[in-house]
């Protein structure tokens, strides 16, 4: 097994659960830690999931949050999720509580560890933990609007009959409303997107609200969303555990703006390694500045 490969997973409702599912059937970690409040959905997770020890060779045990604080990656799911019509910026109270109280059983936390927040609302509880976790912010990260950029992509070679990996197109910014396609800088095969005759056609804005609102659309039908998340948290992990250096967009610290948002981030051991700024046209550049404005008045409102 790779070196920084024991993940711990704090918080074992359906997010965590499928976090960890996902990576196990990975095979790159070695040992996946599993974190909650609750002792008997710990023990139900543990148990259920290591029923695949068959195929994959990765250790599943349950642990606490002072263990967690020493493995090489933290994954953090735990707390309340958007009930239908509530926006996510919305569980900032309750969740903060439960992050802060996280954080402090797990001091002190391994210096080289790697803390990635997928609880909500992700960007503002990103920047908290940067705070109170000690750790450089680099090492601190949200899974920010990956699962948004996901949702575009597949959209994307749908209507233009490729494979998802080859559109390089990215949602940026907070993981919530004031979200932004960068429209003018996606390709398709190095060619502009917005040349696509099929993509010109398409109504942009109903493009950016389909995707803003599929969550809600999910949680309306079934209460939770947790298959894709789970996919993209487990990616990460594994662009850190193997070094891969792939580029997602992750919650980071954005000093232009002093707040936490989504932009393209280059992963590996060391957590964040670079961060790429995209040409933005001066309209794009005005709806990621607002949605740093709003990021940033969250996280001052909480101090
Ligand atoms: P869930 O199924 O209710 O699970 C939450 C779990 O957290 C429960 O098992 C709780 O017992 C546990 N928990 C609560 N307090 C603590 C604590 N102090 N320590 C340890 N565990 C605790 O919710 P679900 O798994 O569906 O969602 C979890 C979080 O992920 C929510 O905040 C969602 O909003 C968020 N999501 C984030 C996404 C993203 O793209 N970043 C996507 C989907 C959901």
């Amino acid at each position: 097994m790779a070196p920084h490969s024991r993940v711990a997973i704090v918080g074992a409702g359906a997010v965590g659960a499928s976090t960890a599912y996902a990576l196990m059937l990975k095979d790159v970690a070695s040992e996946i830690m599993i974190v909650d409040v609750v002792a008997d959905i710990v023990k139900a997770q543990t148990l259920d999931l290591s029923d695949a020890g068959l195929i994959s060779s990765t250790k599943i045990r349950a642990g606490t949050n002072q263990e967690a604080g020493q493995a090489d990656i933290i994954v953090i799911t735990a707390g309340a999720k958007q009930k239908e019509g509530e926006a996510r910026t919305e569980l900032v109270g309750r969740n903060y509580k439960i992050l802060e109280s996280i954080i402090g059983q797990m001091q002190p936390i391994r210096p080289d560890a790697v803390m990635i927040l997928v609880s909500n609302p992700v960007d503002v509880l990103t920047a908290i933990a940067q705070k109170l976790s000690g750790l450089p912010p680099n090492q601190v990260i949200g899974s920010g609007t990956f699962l948004d950029t996901s949702r575009l992509r597949v959209f994307l070679a749908e209507t233009l009959h490729v494979s998802p990996n080859a559109v390089h197109a990215y949602v940026l910014g907070e993981h919530g409303e004031s979200q932004m396609i960068a429209w003018n800088a996606a390709s398709v095969g190095c060619k502009p997107l917005l040349s696509f005759p099929e993509i010109q056609a398409l109504d942009k804005e109903e493009v950016h609200q389909t995707i803003r609102g599929k969550a809600m659309e999910i949680i309306r039908l079934k209460g939770s969303t947790y298959y894709g998340i789970g996919a993209c948290a487990a990616d990460l992990c594994e662009s850190i555990i193997l070094n891969k250096l792939d580029i997602r967009p992750l919650s980071v610290f954005v000093e232009k703006y002093g707040a936490v948002l989504s932009m393209p981030a280059k992963l590996g051991w060391n957590g964040v390694e670079d961060v790429y700024e995209i040409p933005l046209t001066d309209e794009e550049e005005e709806q990621f500045a607002a949605s740093a404005k709003a990021m940033k008045e969250i996280v001052e409102g909480l101090n």
